[in-house]
């Protein structure tokens, strides 16, 4: 029985309408990139068809010959490129890879200590509308009044007063390095595992940018689709010690059969992480954070922790604009044609929904080819919006400068 061959206009207009939305706005969503043909094309590819439940050489079904092969090179491409001794590449996402690791590694109600969610923690460290709040025992650190970085004196006193099982580093809205030495000694010295959530930064550490944590932490997950410009997934990689484990709770512990068509965009991402091309891709990303942070600052905004030394800056809308919430002032630049997320700020006064916060990222525009002299442009549509976020005519402006801007530098042409 042959497939359907009337196309199916109504679904294909809307990915249409999604293609044209990315090529002809500014998408600063921090945890967002650009993916290449080549990663597409094995995301779309017929392994989708494949069930493959098991790992390379140990599957529960046949005709995995050639899945085999193509996870086996996502696995030991990943592990050349971040120095790893174990990885396990089928996560869905990386909120399952985070599951997995406190499935092989906890007991339901150890103590677990992770960055506070609105100090720029993610979900899956611990908040209490998540699987790990509500089967965990969490217990939050947070960043210092004083410079918004990561009070690693807290962290010390609060490892030693709870001595957690694991204590986890990484963040979803922190725009600073985060140093993985420190957090080894602590967890050395209160017997805890080390997790460290790679996720934001993952494609920073392949290209050079960051420090890698692998030497450091018991086990590193990271999502594959963020800096790192891969498909959308997650990967775990462990010290062999905890290579079975790891296994074990991926399958059959949490998930079933794994996306080898996923599997096999990683593949492809990894190798194209591990040219040399990837090393000043993730430079310029630094250095376009960097260099959008310095013009907004001369906007007057105020950036968490003065700055950035990654892919990501956080405005404080609150100095800016007593009034602007971050819900509105991401609703005016999206009709601006600037796609960026509202966030909390530490110590927001505003909830989650609300904000008093903007966060805004440079993966997909540095993939763009954009540089410095863009950044001095965005800063500006961002503040000509902001200063008048109501203002359809002056919106309408931006929206138009915006376009002008993007037919330089679209991501899929044609
Ligand atoms: N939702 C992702 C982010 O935007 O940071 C994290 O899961």
């Amino acid at each position: 029985m042959p497939w359907p061959t009337d196309r199916d206009t109504e679904l294909f207009d809307v990915i249409d309408r999604e293609v044209e939305r990315q090529n002809t706005g500014i998408q600063l969503i921090a945890s967002e990139n650009f993916t290449s043909p080549a990663v597409m094309e094995a995301t779309g590819s017929v392994l989708t068809n494949k069930y493959s439940e098991g790992y390379p050489g140990k599957r529960y079904y046949g005709g995995n010959e050639f899945v085999d092969e193509a996870e086996d090179l996502a696995r030991t491409r990943v592990c050349a490129l971040f120095g790893a001794d174990h990885a396990n590449v089928q996560p869905h996402s990386g909120a399952n890879a985070n599951l997995g690791v406190f499935l092989a590694l906890l007991e339901q109600g150890d103590k677990v200590m992770g960055l506070s969610l609105d100090h720029g923690g993610h979900l899956t460290h611990g908040s209490p509308v998540n699987i790990s709040g509500r089967f965990y025992d969490f217990i939050s650190y947070q960043v210092t009044e004083r410079d918004e970085r990561i009070d690693m004196d807290q962290v010390r006193d609060l490892a030693r007063e709870h001595r957690p099982k694991m204590i986890i580093a990484g963040a979803t809205a922190y725009p600073r390095t985060i140093d993985p030495a420190p957090f080894r000694e602590i967890c050395d010295e209160v017997g805890a595992y080390f997790l460290f959530d790679a996720a934001h930064i993952a494609g920073l550490i392949a290209g050079g940018a960051h420090p890698n944590p692998v030497p450091y932490a018991d086990v590193v997950t990271f999502t594959t689709h963020k800096t790192l410009r891969g498909p959308r997934g997650g990967c775990i990689l462990s010290k062999a010690e905890h290579a079975a484990a790891i296994d074990k709770a991926i399958f059959p512990g949490l998930q079933g059969g794994p996306l080898e068509h996923a599997v096999a965009g990683k593949a492809v991402a990894f190798r194209e992480a591990s040219q040399p091309e990837f090393k000043a891709y993730a430079a310029q990303i630094v250095a376009n954070a960097r260099a959008l942070a310095a013009a907004l600052g001369e906007q007057g905004f105020r950036l968490v922790s003065g700055g950035t030394d990654n892919h990501l800056l956080l405005i404080d809308l609150q100095g800016f604009d007593a009034e602007l919430t971050g819900k509105d002032a991401q609703i005016a630049l999206d009709l601006a044609g600037i796609t960026l997320n509202k966030n909390t700020v530490p110590n927001d006064p505003r909830s989650p929904f609300v904000t008093s916060g903007l966060r805004i990222g440079t993966p997909s525009v540095t993939t763009q080819g954009m540089q410095e002299p863009e950044m001095a442009q965005i800063a500006e549509f961002i503040t000509r919006v902001l200063r008048n976020p109501s203002d359809e005519a002056s919106l309408a402006a931006v929206r138009s400068d915006v376009a002008t801007l993007c037919s330089k530098f679209t991501p899929y042409p044609g």
